[in-house]
């Protein structure tokens, strides 16, 4: 288990350590606007980042269940504990966001295990923001912002074009990372979906131009606990969708790697967020998009929560 006494981002005044408590499901756009202004941000820092030329942008796309907020409530939570990946917290503008997701993620209400609430496809596009600093880099920070969307978008997407343009947000995302299920991949009635699925998002979105040889894709097979416990009849089938999806897009992609991770190990055999540190620095630290030149924009989405408001306001030049 991660070190629960590593307290080494809590020693820096100007981070803001992931504790605070709020669960309000009334907080407004204001209060965590308010809730971010009352930490050491400097006004410099909170420029640059609203300006939207620093953080990286990471789509996390996957079926219901595969794991997608579960994998952003563990990389918070490891953060809670202090150095994860080479990196430290120093921040972010979505406490309650992340807040509000990993509530259903503990062990809280006398859960005997946890559980990930679904993602609400009416809340759709949200992100939630992370700024890290390098270990033993000083103050230099760095900013990524995650969606947390619905699984129900993705499996529309392979489905209708219309509904794979309604996910505008991958044309201007530095990573976009499939989930595969884990559960599904170990269950050998539901495998074969899974693996259609897989291909066919990736396959749907280089269709329409949303993926294209400048983009960085990267596959994640969660619940590796699942996987393992599963034997290797089914880390065969793993490999088997792997030589698949390389031979058939690699060269449409401009990178594509393959990770195994087990956010949530359910036996709590595995550590929080297991695997996610072979693939979170290259998030925090690469682009395929240059910097420096206008980003490619994005069609402004209906406005359904505070995300959606967050997202246009900190970033609007993203936006059509
Ligand atoms: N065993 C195991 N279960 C996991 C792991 N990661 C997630 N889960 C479980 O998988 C279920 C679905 O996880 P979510 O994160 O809610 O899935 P999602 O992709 O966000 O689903 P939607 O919001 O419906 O799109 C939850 O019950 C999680 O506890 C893991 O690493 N191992
Ligand atoms: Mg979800």
């Amino acid at each position: 288990m991660p070190n629960e006494t590593d307290s080494t981002f809590s020693d820096d005044s100007s981070a803001t350590a992931p504790q605070a408590t709020v669960t309000t499901d009334t907080a407004t756009l204001e209060d965590f606007i308010e809730l971010h202004r009352g930490e050491s941000l400097l006004t410099k820092e909170a420029t640059e980042f609203a300006s939207g030329l620093q953080a990286n942008r990471v789509v996390i796309g996957g079926r219901s269940d595969s794991g997608k907020t579960t994998l952003i409530a563990s990389i918070y939570e490891r953060f809670n504990h202090g150095t994860f990946a080479g990196y430290l917290f120093a921040g972010s503008d979505t406490l309650i966001g992340f807040e509000r997701i990993c509530h259903h993620s503990r062990l809280v209400s006398n859960r005997l295990e946890p559980k990930t609430e679904r993602t609400a496809r009416a809340v759709s596009h949200r992100f939630l923001h992370l700024r890290v600093c390098k270990e033993n880099k000083g103050h230099t920070h760095r900013d990524l912002l995650l969606s947390d969307v619905s699984g129900e978008e993705f499996q529309a997407a392979i489905n209708s074009e219309e509904d794979a343009r309604a996910l505008s947000l991958i044309r201007f995302a530095d990573h976009f990372v499939v989930l595969s299920d884990g559960a599904r991949l170990a269950d050998v009635s539901r495998r074969q979906e899974e693996r259609r699925f897989v291909k066919l998002l990736i396959l749907s979105l280089i269709q329409i131009e949303y993926l294209d040889k400048s983009s960085f894709v990267d596959i994640l097979f969660t619940k590796d606990d699942v996987i393992e416990r599963t034997g290797d009849a089914c880390k065969d089938f793993i490999k088997m969708i792997e030589g698949e999806i390389r031979d058939s897009f690699e060269k449409l992609l401009g990178r594509l790697r393959f990770f195994s991770i087990a956010a949530r190990d359910e036996k709590y055999k595995r550590d929080i967020a297991d695997g996610v540190d072979g693939v979170l620095p290259s998030w925090i630290e690469d682009s395929p998009l240059d910097k420096n030149q206008p980003s490619r924009k994005l069609k402004m989405p209906p406005i359904t929560g505070e995300f959606d408001k967050y997202f246009q306001r900190i970033l609007p030049q993203a936006f059509e």
